[in-house]
C-alpha cells in the first residue's frame, strides 16, 4: 500500500514533467539560500533589493513564458507557476517583484508591443537590468479601473499623458512604466513611458504592513510626452490590461498556496516540538484537525492550479477558472495563515517566527489583481449571465 505523504498527498511532484521538475528545483533552490536568509531584514526595513532582479534574471525566472527570441525563457505556464509557488514560499513580496515584471510588464510588450518595442524591452527586462511597472490602478479607480481618469491627449509625434496612478509595485525603482490611459475618443490604451521622462515621477508609499519586501509608489505623470513608437499599436479597451492580469493571477494562485504550504509546514513543526499538559501540542485533536484542514485546501488548491496551468497550455482555459483559483488560493491562504499564527501561540506573533509576516503578506495579495469579492462577481456574472457591479 502507498503510504500517505503530508507534504505532497497527491504527488503532485510526478505530474510534472522531468522539465518542469528541474525549473521548480532550480527556483527553490534560489528562494531557500538566496532570498529566505535576507527576507528578515528586508521586510523589517521595509527594504527592497534591485539586485534581486538581476539574480532573477540570470535564472531565467523574469518572463518566464516569454519567448526564447525575445530573451524570455520560453517555458510554459506549469513552470511559470511551480517557480511561483517556490518564491512565494519564502514571501509574497518576491513573487510581486517578479510576477509583475513578468506577466504584467513583459506579456503586454510582448502580446501588444511593435517588433521594436519587444526588441529595445523586453531582452533587458527578462535580465533584470531593467525594471518594470504596471499602472492601472488610481486612487478613485480600484476595483472599477474602465473608470480610469488617467488621459492621453494626441499630439504632433505622439501623446500627453496626464493623470496619476495608485499602489503600483516597483514603481519608484522601475525604469520601464507599462501604463493604461483613455485617448480622446474614450479609449482605453496602453504606453511604455521610461524613467526619466520629463513630467513622470513616482514617489514611493512608506507605511504598509504587509508585502513591506516589496517596493510600492504612486506614478505621477504631468503631460508627460509618449512617442508614437511607445504607444502599443493596436490593443484598445480593457482587453489589453487583463490580458496581462490573467497571466499574473494565474501566478499568485500558485504563489498564494506556496505561501500557504510555509505556514502549514512552520505550524506543524512547531506543534511536534512545544509541549504543554506533558505531551506535544500535536497529540491533541483540535490541533490534528487543524493540519488536517491545512493540508486539504493545499493540496486541493494545488491540484486546480496545475489543471489550470495545463489548459492554458493548451489553450482551452477560460478567464474565469483563472478566478475560481485566485480566489480560492488567497482565500484559503488568508485562513491557513491565521490559523498557523495561533498554533504558534506567543511566538506566533514574532516575525522570527514568518507565519505573522505571511498573514500579513496574503491580505494584500488578497486584495491586489482583483479583490476576493470582486472575483465573485466575475464568477457571478458568468453564473447567473448578470453583471452584479455595473
Ligand atoms: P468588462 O465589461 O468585464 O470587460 C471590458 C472588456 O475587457 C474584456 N475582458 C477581458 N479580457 C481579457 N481577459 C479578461 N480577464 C477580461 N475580462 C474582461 C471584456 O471582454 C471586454 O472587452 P470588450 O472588447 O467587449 O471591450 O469590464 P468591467 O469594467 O465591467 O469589469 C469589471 C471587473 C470587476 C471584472 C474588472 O474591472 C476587474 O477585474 N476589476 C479588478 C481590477 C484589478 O484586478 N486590478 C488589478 C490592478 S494590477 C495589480 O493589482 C497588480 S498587483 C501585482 C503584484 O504586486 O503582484
Ligand atoms: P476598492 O475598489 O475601493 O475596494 C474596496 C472594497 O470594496 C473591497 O473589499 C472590494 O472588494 C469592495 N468592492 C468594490 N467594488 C465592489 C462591488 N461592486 N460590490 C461589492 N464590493 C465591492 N495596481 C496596479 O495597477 N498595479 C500594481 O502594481 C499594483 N500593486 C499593488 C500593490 C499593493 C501593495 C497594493 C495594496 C495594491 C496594488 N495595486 C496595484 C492595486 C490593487 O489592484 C487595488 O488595491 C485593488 O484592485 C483594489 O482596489 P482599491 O484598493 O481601490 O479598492
Amino acid at each position: 500500500m502507498t503510504s500517505f505523504s503530508w507534504e505532497d498527498p497527491f504527488l503532485l511532484d510526478q505530474q510534472l514533467d522531468a522539465d518542469e521538475r528541474q525549473v521548480r528545483d532550480a527556483a527553490r533552490q534560489y528562494a531557500q539560500e538566496r532570498l529566505l536568509p535576507r527576507v528578515l531584514e528586508s521586510f523589517r526595513h521595509e527594504r527592497t533589493d534591485p539586485a534581486i532582479f538581476r539574480e532573477m534574471g540570470e535564472l531565467g525566472l523574469l518572463g518566464a513564458t516569454i519567448p526564447e527570441a525575445y530573451g524570455g525563457a520560453g517555458l510554459n505556464y506549469v513552470c511559470y507557476g511551480v517557480v511561483a509557488r517556490e518564491v512565494e514560499r519564502v514571501d509574497s513580496g518576491y513573487r510581486s517583484m517578479m510576477s509583475v515584471q513578468s506577466s504584467l510588464v513583459m506579456v503586454p510588450i510582448n502580446a501588444f508591443g511593435t517588433e521594436a518595442q519587444k526588441q529595445k524591452y523586453l531582452p533587458k527586462l527578462a535580465r533584470g537590468e531593467w525594471i518594470g511597472c504596471f499602472g492601472l490602478t488610481e486612487p478613485n479607480h480600484g476595483s472599477d479601473p474602465g473608470s480610469m481618469a488617467t488621459r492621453a491627449r494626441k499630439v504632433p509625434g505622439g501623446w500627453r499623458l496626464s493623470g496619476s496612478k495608485m499602489w503600483i509595485t516597483n514603481s519608484p525603482i522601475a525604469d520601464v512604466f507599462v501604463v493604461w490611459a483613455k485617448d480622446d475618443e474614450g479609449a482605453i490604451r496602453g504606453f511604455v513611458l521610461e524613467k526619466g521622462w520629463t513630467g513622470l515621477s513616482a514617489p514611493a508609499i512608506h507605511g504598509k504592513v504587509g508585502l513591506r519586501t516589496s517596493i510600492t509608489g504612486e506614478v505621477v505623470m504631468d503631460e508627460v510626452f509618449c512617442p508614437e513608437e511607445n504607444a502599443f499599436p493596436e490593443v484598445r479597451g480593457l482587453k489589453g490590461p487583463f490580458t496581462c492580469l490573467n497571466s499574473a493571477r494565474y501566478g499568485i494562485a500558485w504563489g498564494a498556496l506556496g505561501a500557504a504550504e510555509d505556514c502549514y509546514h512552520r505550524a506543524r513543526q512547531y506543534v511536534m516540538d512545544r509541549r504543554q499538559f506533558g505531551r506535544p501540542l500535536a497529540a491533541n485533536q483540535l490541533v490534528q484537525k487543524k493540519l488536517a484542514d491545512m493540508v486539504t485546501e493545499i493540496s486541493l488548491g494545488l491540484q486546480g492550479c496545475l489543471r489550470l496551468g495545463r489548459m492554458k497550455d493548451e489553450g482551452t482555459a477560460s478567464v474565469e477558472l483563472t478566478s475560481i483559483l485566485k480566489r480560492n488560493s488567497c482565500g484559503k491562504a488568508l485562513d491557513i495563515a491565521r490559523v498557523a499564527r495561533d498554533m504558534m501561540g506567543g511566538n506566533g506573533i514574532s516575525d522570527e517566527f514568518g507565519v505573522a509576516r505571511h498573514l500579513v503578506n496574503l491580505e494584500v495579495v488578497n486584495t491586489y489583481e482583483g479583490t476576493h469579492d470582486v472575483h465573485a462577481l466575475i464568477l457571478g456574472r458568468a453564473i447567473t449571465g448578470i453583471a452584479a457591479f455595473s
